[in-house]
């Protein structure tokens, strides 16, 4: 008997197995990595592969992330049909159910504290064509102010500087195709080896083209071990960094006075006011060595190509905006930009950070980055929803200011879909008590995050190998991800769950799609003239082409590969530099007797923002699978902390539990906590409110905060 039940199963086992192919982009970082989800059925298992695709960005590399993001799509805990909360307790509910009871609670908030009551908090990990259906939700279907999303901790200081001072805000201003060629590459509060490990090559290229480069951090990471110099300074003193920079800039005349004539408002002032300023004082501000400072100016003004990439280091900050034109100033001042091997770039962050930017998520903005407050875009946009234009809300507030709304009861209701802003918001304790204050909340998932639990309704959303729709990618390249697997369970695409509830509450004649290509062809519309313009683009040409770079204003129109090459997007076609103070306009949290030292987070390679995703994969659980914090040896052994103790980490706002890692690496002044993992570990638990005054960006590079071992009570 059992020889025999052996045999059927070495039978069925040489049964060529059955194979799928799944063609889709990891879900996580703005490379969007193409990608192949191959499924094999062999006896009841099922076994998967993941092939990275050829395409111009990633060029068929994946990272451990992208390698095994199917882990989370597959995992057992997705929510699968729509909950309700019944007395404390999840339940399971029908559609229908669930739409009548948003219907319900929507429409009688509305009654009972207007319009505005109601507030939308959207992401950056959505399609384009999500992004820009979830504007037109709120001011169409809502009819409400308060929109705003995730995006606004991540790009908005980025972006901001970059229409100041350019007048137009896409990523990289140059294909990543050009970073070998280039001959010096400052990256500054980027830690681009963990974040985007598959742009890398590009930047081994650059180094054996002989380039040099200049990594700005407090730590040394995996990417400022590819530095030939690193500025190892004081958290959130870039600003004055890049002004001692200029400084010696100006100082040994390394300017390009061509361009700077032809191309550039406010020149002379900058100087003036740099002129004023002692370079010893800056490397005193910003504990960088006097001769460093020298030598990273002297290198990036003699060569003759240039780039300057930026990320979260020195934007999230309060004086974020700045501290980004402050390094744009430099480019400005030694003509770096707009011609080969020369340009900025603002490391975009999530999947779809760029895109999702563009098309009216913001709270000031209509799609096709227009502004809510300009008539004309006004009526533009007004005529193509089909709406009048004196019925379009006028601008709401930003993230977290949506939330002070609500501690203040002024938002009553919310409908926020993917993103788990208890944890990735500052001051979490503060969110935790605001959300607690809805009337009725709304979280589109596919899983019970931390802020999913907080909701009355739960809606099952789509993944990345379920859910077609545009991204675009960090280079501004707008891509078309196949997505063909069906949906597990009672699951919707969030694009089809915005258009059912805009039906349920009487306006499906605006929402009416059958396919996500619908969409994007009205956004094609929509965009046109604007300065994000995506009305020549279309799914066939990105089949076709594998992707355009925006802006690509027809049908025949290439994309647009490098900008500002004919001068900037500014009205008389000039950048403008703008003088930026050593310290800035809101002081940020020092250090003190009772909090000694300097908390800055980030991230590490294995784990993605909040991890409700990467938390749940096995393989990269097992990098990294609880938070820490990074410490100097001499730092922790004045607080009698151990290597690999457990610590309480306080600042004013709370305390968090984590287990102390021993580096040299790492400023003696300052601690390191990673974001992705919550409750007793939610590093925003001690991260302030203030925010940036220009973009409205929390500062969640610099605290204060004070460490002890931990002793359970
Ligand atoms: N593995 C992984 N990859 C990701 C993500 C993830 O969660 N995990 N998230 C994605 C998203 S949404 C984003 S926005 C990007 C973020 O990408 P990055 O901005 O590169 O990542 P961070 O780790 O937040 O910060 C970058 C570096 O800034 C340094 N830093 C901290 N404070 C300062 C400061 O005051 N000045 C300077 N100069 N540097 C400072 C940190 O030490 C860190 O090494 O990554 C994307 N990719
Ligand atoms: N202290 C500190 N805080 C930070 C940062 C930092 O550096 N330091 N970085 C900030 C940055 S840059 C960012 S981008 C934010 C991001 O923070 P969040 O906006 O909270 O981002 P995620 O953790 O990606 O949360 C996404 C949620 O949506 C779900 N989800 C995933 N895909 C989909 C989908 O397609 N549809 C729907 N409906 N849901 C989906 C996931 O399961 C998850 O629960 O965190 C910010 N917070
Ligand atoms: S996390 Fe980023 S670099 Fe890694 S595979 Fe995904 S898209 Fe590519
Ligand atoms: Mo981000």
């Amino acid at each position: 008997m059992t020889e025999l039940l052996l045999k059927y199963f070495r039978t069925q086992q040489k049964v060529s197995p059955k194979e799928k192919r799944y063609d889709t982009q990891c879900p996580f970082c703005s490379m969007q990595c193409k990608m192949q989800l191959v499924e094999e059925s062999i006896v009841s298992r099922k076994k998967y592969t993941v092939i990275g695709r050829d395409n111009p960005t990633s060029e068929g590399r994946l990272c451990i992330k992208g390698l095994n993001a199917h882990q989370h799509a597959m995992h057992h805990s997705r929510i699968k049909y729509p909950l309700k909360k019944v007395n404390g307790k999840f339940v399971q509910i029908s559609w229908q159910e669930a739409l009548d009871c948003i219907k319900d609670n929507f429409i009688s908030i509305q009654k009972e504290y207007g319009k505005n009551a109601l507030s939308v908090y959207g992401s950056a990990s959505i399609t384009n064509e999500e992004a820009y259906l979830l504007g037109k939700f709120a001011r169409v279907a809502l009819e409400t102010k308060y929109i705003d999303y995730n995006g606004r901790l991540c790009m908005s200081a980025a972006a901001t500087a970059a229409n100041q001072t350019f007048g137009m805000d896409r990523g990289l201003t140059n294909s990543l195709a050009e970073i070998p060629y280039t001959r010096v590459i400052i990256l500054a509060g980027t830690n681009l080896a963990e974040c985007q490990p598959t742009i890398i090559p590009y930047f081994e290229k650059a180094k054996e083209n002989g380039a040099y480069i200049i990594a700005i951090d407090p730590r040394e990471t995996a990417t400022t071990k590819l530095a030939d110099l690193h500025l190892k300074g004081r958290p959130g003193t870039d600003a004055a960094l890049a002004n001692g920079l200029l400084k010696v800039i100006l100082e040994e005349n390394l300017i390009d006075e061509a361009f700077i004539e032809k191309q550039v408002n406010g020149f002379a002032e900058v100087k003036e006011y740099i002129s004023t300023l002692d370079l010893k004082e800056i490397a005193e501000l910003t504990g960088v060595p006097l001769e460093d400072i020298q030598k990273a100016g002297v290198k990036f003004g003699k060569e003759e190509s240039g780039m300057i990439l930026t990320a979260r280091g020195i934007e999230q900050q309060t004086d974020g905006t700045a501290a980004v034109r402050n390094f744009l100033n430099i480019l400005l001042a030694t003509g770096k930009i707009g011609k080969p091997y020369s340009g900025y770039g603002a490391i975009t962050g999530q999947g779809n950070g760029q895109g999702a930017r563009e098309h009216g998520q913001k709270a000031d903005q209509l799609p096709g980055y227009r502004s809510i407050e300009n008539e004309e875009h006004r009526s533009f946009i007004a005529n193509i929803w089909g709406v009048e234009e004196k019925e379009l809300p006028r601008k709401g507030v930003s993230a977290f200011e949506m939330f002070e709304k609500t501690d203040e009861g002024e938002i009553k209701g919310m409908f926020l879909m993917c993103s788990n802003p208890v944890m990735s918001n500052p001051d979490a304790n503060f969110i935790k008590r605001a959300l607690g204050k809805l009337k009725f909340f709304v979280v589109v998932d596919m899983f019970m995050s931390e802020t999913a639990k907080m909701a009355d309704i739960i809606l099952p959303t789509s993944s990345y190998l379920e859910d077609e729709g545009t991204m675009t990618n960090l280079e501004g390249r707008v891509i078309l991800r196949e997505a063909s697997k069906s949906c597990p369970g009672n699951v919707k695409h969030d694009w089809q769950i915005i258009c059912e509830i805009a039906d349920v509450l009487g306006k499906g004649a605006h929402f009416s799609y059958e396919k996500a290509e619908d969409i994007f062809n009205e956004l094609r519309k929509a965009s046109k003239g604007g300065i994000a313009d995506y009305s020549g683009i279309t799914y066939d040409r990105l089949r076709r082409e594998g992707g355009i770079l925006w802006p690509c204003p027809e049908e025949g129109h290439p994309g647009t590969v490098r900008l500002f090459e004919e001068g900037f997007a500014t009205e008389d076609g000039k950048a403008k530099m703008t003088i930026v103070k050593n310290k800035p306009v809101v002081p940020k949290e020092k250090v003190s007797i009772e909090y000694p030292l300097y908390l800055t987070t980030g991230r590490v390679m294995s784990q993605y923002l909040t991890g409700v995703q990467t938390r749940k994969s096995a393989s990269l659980s097992a990098r990294n699978f609880e938070s820490y914090i990074e410490i100097h040896p001499k730092t922790a052994q004045a607080y009698n902390i151990l290597d690999n103790q457990l610590v309480k980490v306080e600042s004013k706002r709370g305390q968090i539990v984590v287990r102390s890692k021993w580096s040299e690496s790492i400023r003696q002044d300052t601690v390191f906590v990673p974001i992705h993992w919550s409750g007793s570990q939610n590093v925003n638990k001690l991260v302030g409110g203030e925010l940036d005054p220009s973009c409205r960006m929390p500062g969640f590079k610099v605290s204060a905060v004070k460490v002890q071992p931990f002793k359970a009570e």
